[in-house]
């Protein structure tokens, strides 16, 4: 048995747009993404978040779920405009009541709520009269929002973390335009990017001066990183790797850890990237109780001399292209998710030793990790080998990851069930509960058992 440390948290995850539906239920405002799935053409088969899982009225049913399968803490998401229909003036007390109902269902149950402020659904008003991320205003609105869910919620939620991914925020959602609010820009990406950490430290500010001493949760915020091996071991390769992480991961986590955007970001981005005010980095700098990283993938990296006119997959991790000369590619023998997405359990320990040793080894928690397969419904049954040989490859190297020392301290399973998956609407099923759309009905497919024993064990069978 490959046994994990005590304490270990055994999670799963999920996000409010993802799941919820109720799109326009008790006094909900729109978000970005009600609007950006509204518009024909940008979701596959037309899907929409209008109904999801419809988790805001089967809450209950799916934490009875959750505790079967002895989860031991659920990552979710707070809808921001559930609870300032406009992002900023007056507080919905219906969706406050419905975050607070959730939160004691779960604690009735023993499962400790991980909180995100912040996973994609901007409320639409602020996209349309502020600009959204773009406005160096919205630092102090999310502030003022994220007070708010601390001064509810706080006294039950002790993990809060304030953004997800803001790589994709900025990327897909100003850079490439395929997510919401689909701004198709190569300058908008570093603003936005600048903004979201600006908003980031001032809710930390505010939650370590006016929460954190009488509620004594921790905060944080979740990056997506995903490997980058050298292709061959030229000089040149292994800088272009480490520059696709830096310009990946270390775009978000250098500023925090470290006060300043990365070296090499700097000189290749030059003006177009902003700078940070002292005032800034007297909040950002320093503003993370833990580490929190999202993982999925990894590709090869090499260097291109120009990399103007090269062919640009959307989904992956080539940023804004002309400001890296990355190459990114696969090897023939990994095989691939339903997504795509390569299947490389091993650079998922690197990934771990790299933040370890760049960020001084931080407390790490892995708030995301999974797959999506093409799963059937057969007879009420989803069998799905290939999660489970997937999900046991990744937490083997994450267990030899916490025996090369690195402080990893949880791992949350991407994802609960099968939900909304942005672009790609509901072809994509990444859930360990199978969710048969037209009928919203459960069924814990094969992974889940799998995982639930996994909880139960504390590890891995050999
Ligand atoms: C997460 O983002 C989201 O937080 C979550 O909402 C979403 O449902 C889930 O993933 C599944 O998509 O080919 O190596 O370049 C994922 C962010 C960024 C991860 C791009 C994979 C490309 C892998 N993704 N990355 S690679």
């Amino acid at each position: 048995m490959n046994s994990f440390p005590s304490d270990f948290v055994w999670g799963a995850a999920t996000a409010s747009y993802q799941i919820e539906g109720g799109w326009l239920e008790n006094g909900k405002g729109l978000s970005i993404w009600d609007a950006f799935t509204h518009i024909p053409g940008k979701i596959d088969n037309g899907d929409t978040g209008d109904v999801a899982c419809d988790h805001f009225h089967k809450f209950k049913d799916d934490i009875a779920l959750m505790a079967q399968l002895g989860l031991k803490a659920y990552r979710f998401s707070i809808s921001w405009s559930r609870i300032y229909p406009d992002g900023r003036n007056a507080v919905n007390p219906a969706g406050i009541q419905f975050y607070s109902n959730l939160i004691d269902e779960l604690l009735k149950h023993d499962i400790t709520p991980w909180v995100t402020l912040y996973h994609w659904d901007l409320p639409l008003a602020l996209e349309l009269e502020l600009d959204g991320w773009r406005n160096p205003a919205m630092a102090e609105i999310f502030a003022r929002y994220a007070s708010t869910c601390f001064q509810h919620f706080g006294d039950r939620v002790k993990y809060w973390i304030t953004f997800n991914e803001p790589w994709v925020v900025a990327i897909f959602g100003h850079g490439n335009g395929v997510m919401a609010p689909g701004r198709v820009s190569n300058t908008e990406p570093y603003q936005v990017a600048h903004q979201l950490l600006r908003a980031h430290g001032l809710a930390v500010e505010a939650y370590r001066r006016n929460f954190q001493p009488h509620q004594n949760g921790l905060i944080g915020i979740t990056n997506v990183g995903d490997w980058r091996e050298p292709l061959t071991d030229s000089e040149k390769d292994r800088e272009s790797a480490e520059r696709a992480l830096e310009f990946m991961l270390g775009w978000f986590a250098d500023p925090i850890y470290f006060g300043q955007y990365p070296a090499c970001m700097r000189e290749r981005v030059g003006e177009k990237l902003p700078r940070f005010s002292e005032e800034d980095m007297a909040s950002i700098q320093g503003s993370c109780d833990f580490f929190g990283l999202n993982h999925y993938s990894t590709m090869y990296a090499s260097h291109i001399e120009e990399s103007e006119g090269v062919q640009i997959d959307p989904y992956a991790n080539f940023g804004i292209a002309e400001d890296q000369d990355i190459n990114l590619s696969s090897d023939p023998s990994w095989r691939k998710t339903h997504f795509g997405w390569n299947i490389v359990p091993w650079g998922c320990r690197k990934m771990l030793q790299w933040i370890s040793r760049r960020y001084d080894h931080p407390e790490i928690f892995i708030m995301e990790n999974g797959c999506s397969f093409d799963n059937e419904l057969v007879d009420g049954q989803a069998h799905d080998p290939q999660r489970i040989d997937f999900l046991s490859g990744y937490l083997g190297e994450c267990h030899k990851a916490i025996e090369d020392g690195v402080k990893l301290k949880g791992y949350f399973l991407w994802s609960l069930m099968d939900n909304f998956e942005w672009a790609h609407g509901f072809s994509k099923r990444f859930g360990i509960i199978y969710v048969d759309y037209p009928t919203g009905k459960r069924y814990p497919k094969e992974s889940a058992g799998w995982y639930s024993e996994v909880i139960q064990n504390n590890g891995l069978r050999d």
